[in-house]
């Protein structure tokens, strides 16, 4: 028996040593201390000895599941770890100086990162809901507590059609009209391009994309948004991101907040894609303001509810390492054709 354990010893060590991925480990696993696996077996069968090779056999097995266990569980983290970091470089291969490759086609960046984050969210029980570009006045100002004249529309100057209707700001613009279809409780994200009447740079478009979300139910606070903030940007980015929340003031939540991620372009030193602050504005949200709820129908009594205005098209940037925002619009294939198989 002892060559036995001797045996099944080096064929796990030579296994462990060169399994390299989640799955071949999961196998190690089984077939060493699953129900039918060698060690288990070599337990059942102790029964067959005598007592004093109990004795000396019991501590070798108990020794080598011990330490059969300790190797599964390093090699767990080792994987994972080396699996994130694969994910995270293929991530940021962005070269403009690349040659085109027209053999097949390829999702833009902002689609790719737009889905990973509905995955995100889908998976946390938010629905996913669609909302026109074009809207009216009411649902892109007023209902979000903003009135006529109220200087914090100057902020958002748009495109307006002769009708009177304008290109939504922001996707909060869709708040209103969730909030009274669906009522409360509520848990939606609703992803949209984005229209501003504003000079371009590094950073800034006039055409844009964000992803609101809000979620509405009893006793909801501010931990919770922070919650679901710091889970989307660690499954996003599958590693911490430094980030900081300060106050920002929007008339349609109370309190406010402006989060920020530490620029992954720069690393924080600062550059053009961030304004040289080596911050970027990613993700403003906040409280929902009472008076929304009330326009959209929702019993402030019993309701409270947090909202964000993610920033996608900035995301889709420093996901994929993309240094100027205008490279997305730009319908470029050197640069966007590299994006097929992330
Ligand atoms: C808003 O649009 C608010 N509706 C967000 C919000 C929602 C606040 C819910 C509170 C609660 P802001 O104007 O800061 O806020 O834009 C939100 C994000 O969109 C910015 O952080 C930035 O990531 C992105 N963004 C804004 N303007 C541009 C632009 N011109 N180009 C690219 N991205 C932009």
């Amino acid at each position: 028996m002892q060559e036995k354990i001797l045996k099944i010893k080096e064929e796990f060590e030579s296994l462990i040593n060169t399994v390299e991925n989640s799955e071949a480990l999961e196998q190690i696993r089984i077939n060493f201390l699953g129900k039918k696996g060698q060690v288990t077996d070599l337990l059942k069968n102790l029964k067959n000895a005598s007592n004093d090779e109990k004795k000396v056999l019991g501590k070798e097995i108990n020794l080598l599941k011990r330490h059969v266990e300790e190797q599964i569980a390093s090699t767990v983290e080792k994987i994972k770890k080396a699996e994130e970091e694969k994910l995270v470089n293929s991530a940021t291969k962005y070269d403009v100086s690349l040659p085109v490759d027209f053999s097949q086609g390829s999702f833009h960046p902002i689609t790719l990162v737009q889905r990973e984050v509905e995955e995100i969210f889908y998976t946390m029980g938010f629905t996913i809901e669609d909302f026109p570009e074009v809207v009216d006045d009411y649902n892109c100002f007023e209902a979000l507590n903003i009135p006529k004249h109220h200087p914090a529309r100057d902020m958002q100057d748009t495109y307006y059609l002769e009708n009177g209707q304008l290109l939504k700001t922001h996707t909060s613009a869709a708040q209103n009209s969730i909030m009274r279809k669906y009522g409360a409780p509520l848990r939606a994200i609703f992803p949209s391009r984005c229209f501003r009447n504003e000079s371009t740079d590094a950073c800034h478009e006039n055409t844009f994309f964000q992803m609101e979300g809000i979620m509405i139910d009893e006793n909801i606070s501010i931990s919770n948004l922070i919650y679901f903030m710091k889970t989307m940007l660690s499954e996003v980015f599958h590693k911490d991101i430094n980030v900081r929340l300060r106050p920002g003031f929007f008339p349609f939540v109370e309190p406010g907040f402006e989060l920020d991620i530490s620029c992954l372009i720069c690393g924080g030193e600062g550059c053009p894609s961030c304004k040289n602050s080596g911050w970027l504005e990613l993700c403003p949200c906040g409280m929902i303001h009472p008076n929304v709820l009330k326009y959209g129908g929702i019993d402030t009594d019993k309701y409270t509810g947090f909202a964000f205005g993610l920033g996608l098209t900035r995301l889709a940037m420093m996901k994929y390492g993309i240094k100027d925002i205008r490279d997305l619009n730009s319908g470029n294939l050197k640069s966007l054709s590299q994006f097929k198989n992330k």
